[in-house]
C-alpha cells in the first residue's frame, strides 16, 4: 500500500456571528493525504484585545454537534463570552496524523462576539411567607454577559395567568404583597442588561400561608390602626402643602417636618425622594394582557402640564445633590456645563453618571426648557435610549443626571476611529439606534433631530439616542438654521416635508436615520459636506441623494435610498428597519456585496459636467492642498496629468497605482467627490 500523510489545512473558512454564538464553514483541504479517514478538530481560544495574549477557552463554550472528530466541514460554538475576542483553529487530521512529527495544519479565524442578553435566572429561593405577602431572593444568572440594570418579576395566582403582576427591581430579593391568603403563586424572572432582557426563569411556585380562624377579624385591626394613622398624616400633609404655598421651596415651617414623617427618605435617606412603596420597586399590574395600573406606554408631552414643575416630578426621581460627585467637565451644552462624575445611592454601589447643569443666572423659560428634557428622557426605559437617573431641582445647581456613556458622542468618536471597526460592529451600532427609535416611535414621540452627534456610545459600542426635547432641541442645535418660515431646523438630517411645510413624523424621523447611516458608514463623514443648506434643500428636492460612502454594503446603501423616498409612506417604519438590520446580521455573507467603486463615482458624473473648471490649476496643487502631494509623480507618470484626467479617477485605479493607505485612498476619492459636488450641485439622482 502507497504511503499516506496527515492533511493539509482546511480551507476558506468563513464565520457567522450571532449573539454570543458562532457558526464556522470551511472547505475540506486540497490534500487529503491519501487517504479517505479525514475529520476535523476545533480549538478554541480567547484572545485579549490590547495585550494580544490568548488562552484556552475552557470547558463552557459549548461545539455542535462536538469538538473533534467532526466530519461535516460545519460546527456551532455557543456559550461564548460576549464582547470577547476568540480564534477558532479548524484542523483536518486522518489516521496518520499522531505520527506527525511536524507543525500542525490548521486553519483560523478570529470573531468578536457580539453582545447578548443575560441567560435566564435559574435559582430562586423563597424568603419569609405571611398569609398576604411572599419574599424571593435569587442569584444573577449564571452568564449576564453585561451589566444587569435590573430585574423584571412577573407572579400570577396559580392557573389565573392571563391577570398577572410585574414587578421590577433593581436588587435580587423582593416581597410580593397584596397576595391572597393560602394561595399558590407562581413566579418568574428575567434579567436587563443593555442589549435587553434575557429568558424568564422557569416557573417557581410558592404559596402564602394560610389564614387561622380565630385570627382573621383581629388580624384586620393592626391596618385599620396603620390606615387611619396614615390617613391623618396625609390629609395634614394636604393641609400644609396648601396652607404653606411657596414657604416649603425654602425649606421652612411645619409642612416640610411633616413630609418628613410621611416620607422618611425626604431627609433621612441618600437617595431618590418620590413617594412610592419603594423606590427600588415599579409595579405594573395587566389583566388580561392589559396595563391595569399606569404603566408608561405612549409619551406624554410635558407643555400639556400647566405646571411644568409637576411634569418634572412626574417622570423623573428627585437626587440629593450629596449623593453626586462631580468629577470632570466634558463639555458644554446650551445651558451649561456637561460633567461627569459618579452617582451614590443608598444601598448601591456607586456608578459613573454624566451631569447637566444649569447655568447660574436662568431665566424661569430657561429652567423650564432644561428641565423639560428631563421629563422626556424620564418617561423611556429602553437600553437604546439615554438612561435618566433623575434631576436635582431642590438645590442649586440645577442638575440632570443620566448614565455614562464612556465614548461621547457617535460623530466624534466615528472620527477619532476612522476605518477601524468591522462591517458588522458598524451594523451593530445603527441596528442599535433603529431600535431606540422603534421604540420613540412606537411610544409615539417624534424626536426631530435624530443625527449622530446626538447618538451617545458607551464602552461596549452600545449606541443610546439623547437630546430630547420641543423646540429646545432645535434651539440647542448649532446644525439648525432658521427656515423662511421662521422655525430652526438642521437641514442636512431632515426629511424635505418637515423642511418645507413642518411635517415632522416617525417617516420624518425614518429621513433622518438614513442619514445617520450615512454619516455611521463614512465614519463621521458630514452630510453633503460643504454645501451650502440652500444648496441642499434644492438638491435633494430635484430628486438627488447622498452617494453610497466607501466600502459600503449595497444592501446598507438601499436601505439608506429606501429611508430617503420622497413620498413619506414610502419609507420603511423603524420596526422594519430593526428586522432588515437583524437579518444582515444574522448573515453576514449577505454584507459582502459593496457598492461598486466606480458606480459609486460615476453616478456622481451622470447629467453633469466633470471637474475641470474647479478650484485647482494643476494636479501637483490639488493634491498638495489635500495634502497627498506624494502622490504627485505617481499620478502625472500613470496619464492623470489633468483635473479632467483625474476626475475619472475610480477606487481600482487608485489602487493600481500603489496607492494601498485606505486613509489616503478615502481622502482622494473624498476629495474628488466634493469638488464634483460642488460643481454639480448634485448628488445621486434618484
Ligand atoms: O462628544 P462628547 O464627549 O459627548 O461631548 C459631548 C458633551 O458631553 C456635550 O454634550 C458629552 N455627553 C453628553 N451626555 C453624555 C453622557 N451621558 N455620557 C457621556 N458623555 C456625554 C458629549
Amino acid at each position: 500500500m502507497a504511503c499516506t500523510r496527515p492533511p493539509s489545512a482546511p480551507r476558506s473558512a468563513i464565520s457567522n456571528v450571532n449573539e454570543t454564538s458562532v457558526f464556522l464553514e470551511w472547505i475540506p483541504p486540497a490534500d487529503t493525504g491519501g487517504r479517505k479517514d479525514v475529520s476535523y478538530y476545533i480549538a478554541c481560544k480567547k484572545c485579549n484585545s490590547h495585550s494580544g495574549l490568548c488562552e484556552a477557552c475552557g470547558g463552557h463554550v459549548r461545539y455542535l454537534p462536538q469538538q473533534t472528530g467532526l466530519k461535516n466541514t460545519s460546527v456551532m460554538m455557543v456559550d461564548l463570552l460576549a464582547h470577547t475576542n476568540y480564534t477558532f483553529e479548524i484542523e483536518a487530521v486522518n489516521g496518520v496524523s499522531d505520527q506527525n512529527p511536524g507543525a500542525r495544519q490548521f486553519v483560523s479565524v478570529n470573531v468578536t462576539t457580539n453582545q447578548a442578553a443575560p441567560s435566564p435566572v435559574s435559582s430562586v429561593k423563597k424568603g419569609k411567607i405571611t398569609k398576604n405577602s411572599i419574599s424571593l431572593s435569587w442569584q444573577e444568572p449564571d452568564r449576564p454577559n453585561g451589566i444587569i440594570l435590573e430585574y423584571e418579576i412577573k407572579y400570577f395566582e396559580k392557573d389565573q395567568e392571563t391577570s398577572y403582576t410585574i414587578i421590577k427591581s433593581k436588587e435580587t430579593t423582593i416581597t410580593a404583597d397584596g397576595l391572597k391568603p393560602g394561595s399558590a403563586y407562581v413566579f418568574q424572572i428575567r434579567a436587563r442588561t443593555a442589549a435587553g432582557y434575557g429568558g424568564f426563569s422557569r416557573r417557581f411556585e410558592f404559596e402564602t400561608s394560610p389564614v387561622l380562624a380565630a385570627s382573621r377579624d383581629q388580624s384586620q385591626i393592626p391596618i385599620i390602626v396603620v390606615s387611619v394613622t396614615v390617613g391623618v398624616i396625609l390629609l395634614a400633609v394636604v393641609i400644609g402643602f396648601l396652607l404653606s404655598g411657596s414657604c416649603c421651596d425654602h425649606g421652612c415651617g411645619w409642612a416640610s417636618s411633616l413630609r418628613a414623617v410621611a416620607y422618611p427618605s425626604l431627609t433621612w435617606r441618600c437617595g431618590y425622594s418620590k413617594a412610592k412603596q419603594d423606590p427600588e420597586e415599579e409595579k405594573m399590574h395587566f389583566h388580561n394582557g392589559h396595563i391595569k395600573l399606569p404603566g408608561v406606554r405612549t409619551y406624554i408631552d410635558p407643555h400639556t402640564y400647566e405646571d411644568p414643575n409637576q411634569a418634572v416630578h412626574e417622570f423623573a426621581k428627585e437626587i440629593e445633590a450629596s449623593c453626586i460627585t462631580i468629577e470632570r467637565v466634558i463639555g458644554a451644552g446650551e445651558f451649561g456645563e456637561v460633567c461627569s462624575g459618579r452617582l451614590k445611592l443608598q444601598g448601591k454601589r456607586e456608578f459613573p453618571v454624566a451631569i447637566k447643569t444649569l447655568k447660574v443666572g436662568y431665566t424661569e423659560k430657561q429652567r423650564r426648557d432644561f428641565l423639560g428634557e428631563a421629563s422626556i428622557m424620564g418617561q423611556f426605559d429602553h437600553p437604546n435610549i439615554i438612561h435618566l437617573e433623575g434631576v436635582v431641582t431642590k438645590s442649586k445647581p440645577v442638575m440632570i443626571v443620566t448614565e455614562y456613556m464612556e465614548n461621547g458622542s457617535l460623530d466624534t468618536f466615528l472620527k477619532k476611529n476612522d476605518g477601524q471597526f468591522t462591517v458588522i460592529q458598524l451594523v451593530g451600532m445603527l441596528r442599535g439606534i433603529a431600535s431606540g427609535m422603534k421604540y420613540l416611535s412606537d411610544m409615539g414621540y417624534v424626536h426631530r433631530d435624530l443625527a449622530a452627534r446626538n447618538i451617545l456610545i458607551n464602552s461596549n459600542l452600545v449606541c443610546k439616542v439623547s437630546d430630547f426635547g420641543l423646540s429646545r432641541v432645535l434651539e440647542d442645535d448649532p446644525e439648525a438654521a432658521y427656515t423662511t418660515r421662521g422655525g430652526k431646523i438642521p437641514i442636512r438630517w431632515t426629511a424635505p416635508e418637515a423642511i418645507a411645510f413642518r411635517k415632522f413624523t416617525s417617516a420624518s424621523d425614518v429621513w433622518s436615520y438614513g442619514i445617520v447611516m450615512w454619516e455611521v458608514m463614512s465614519y463621521g463623514e458630514r452630510p453633503y459636506w460643504e454645501m451650502t443648506n440652500q444648496d441642499v434643500i434644492k438638491a435633494v428636492e430635484e430628486g438627488y441623494r447622498l452617494p453610497s460612502p466607501m466600502d459600503c454594503p449595497a444592501a446598507l446603501y438601499q436601505l439608506m435610498l429606501d429611508c430617503w423616498q420622497k413620498d413619506r409612506n414610502s419609507r420603511p417604519k423603524f420596526d422594519e428597519i430593526v428586522s432588515m438590520l437583524d437579518k444582515l446580521i444574522r448573515n453576514p455573507s449577505s454584507l459582502k456585496t459593496l457598492v461598486n467603486a466606480s458606480s459609486r463615482v460615476s453616478n456622481l458624473l451622470v447629467e453633469h459636467s466633470p471637474v475641470g473648471s474647479g478650484a485647482y490649476r494643476s494636479v501637483g496643487e490639488w493634491l498638495e492642498a489635500i495634502k497627498m502631494g506624494r502622490y504627485t509623480e505617481i499620478f502625472m507618470e500613470n496619464g492623470y496629468s489633468s483635473m479632467d484626467a483625474v476626475a475619472q479617477v475610480t477606487l481600482e485605479d487608485l489602487r493600481r497605482l500603489g496607492v494601498t493607505l485606505v486613509g489616503h485612498q478615502k481622502k482622494i476619492m473624498n476629495s474628488l467627490q466634493e469638488m464634483k459636488v460642488q460643481l454639480v450641485n448634485g448628488m445621486v439622482p434618484l
